[in-house]
């Protein structure tokens, strides 16, 4: 059963109390097509025929156990792949653009979009609480669009977000863990974890405060972070290789 937000009616142009504003983020369900996704899953099923060309889908049972056993696979992938045009071509989809425009004034797309590859049970790389403003250090009209390439459950590693924390603006990520940094004293507040059937997109503010879970399935777990800001809210961050116009 996946989570059914009430789906923001965007078309009728930037509303004052939409789920967005009051909760910090927006599930948009069924926005992509197969098609605005078959670029990118093409891109990586031929690098993942690059060490086993047998391989029929991003998904391929061989292909996975391969991931799970070799994390130097996974990352020669990853690496293959990042910064590729289709992945960039993704945050000018029509689709995709029209919503963000309707929640923030003027946006530009960061150039940095990182695709993620979260095999079974690997924890390295997951994300604790945070707002992605601490990391980005953007202007105050950013936000984030999450997108998986396949159905996300919450034993798949949905993302988990803090409903309205958004509405603190940037808070302090005062605990240090290796290379991350957490807020400290916010988790009294209510917590949603976002299933997402594969073509739907998540929105959410950059103050918003999320993290990710472990994905325990029989899948990878595929997403991509496509990051706005606005162009009338102050400086674009210049942590993120420059934007462009959308
Ligand atoms: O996909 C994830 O697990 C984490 C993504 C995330 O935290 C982000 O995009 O800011």
């Amino acid at each position: 059963m996946f989570c059914k937000a009430k789906d923001l009616d965007w078309k009728v142009g930037r509303l004052n109390d939409t789920d967005y504003q009051r909760q910090g983020w927006h599930l948009s369900e069924g926005l992509l097509s197969s098609v605005d996704l078959s670029a990118i899953d093409a891109l990586i099923l031929s690098e993942i025929r690059e060490h086993l060309p047998q391989s029929q889908s991003i998904q391929d049972p061989e292909w996975i156990e391969l991931a799970k056993n070799r994390p130097e696979i996974v990352t020669s992938v990853y690496d293959a792949i990042r910064d590729h045009p289709s992945i960039l071509e993704l945050g000018h989809n029509r689709s995709i653009v029209d919503v963000v425009k309707s929640l923030i004034d003027a946006p530009v797309l960061y150039n940095k979009i990182p695709l993620r590859i979260d095999v079974p049970f690997e924890n390295k790389e997951l994300a604790f609480w945070h707002q992605d403003d601490f990391y980005v250090q953007g202007n105050s009209q950013e936000l984030t669009v999450w997108i998986p390439l396949q159905d996300t459950f919450a034993h798949t590693g949905a993302l988990s977000v803090m409903t309205s924390s958004h509405s603190s603006g940037p808070i302090p990520h005062t605990y240090r863990v290796g290379k991350k940094s957490l807020p400290t004293g916010i988790f009294h507040q209510p917590v949603n974890i976002i299933e997402m059937e594969r073509g739907s997109a998540l929105f959410f503010s950059s103050y918003l405060i999320h993290s990710s879970n472990l994905n325990i399935s029989d899948q990878i777990r595929y997403s991509i972070q496509l990051r706005y800001s606005s162009s009338t809210a102050g400086p674009h961050s210049t942590l993120m290789k420059g934007t462009v116009n959308v």
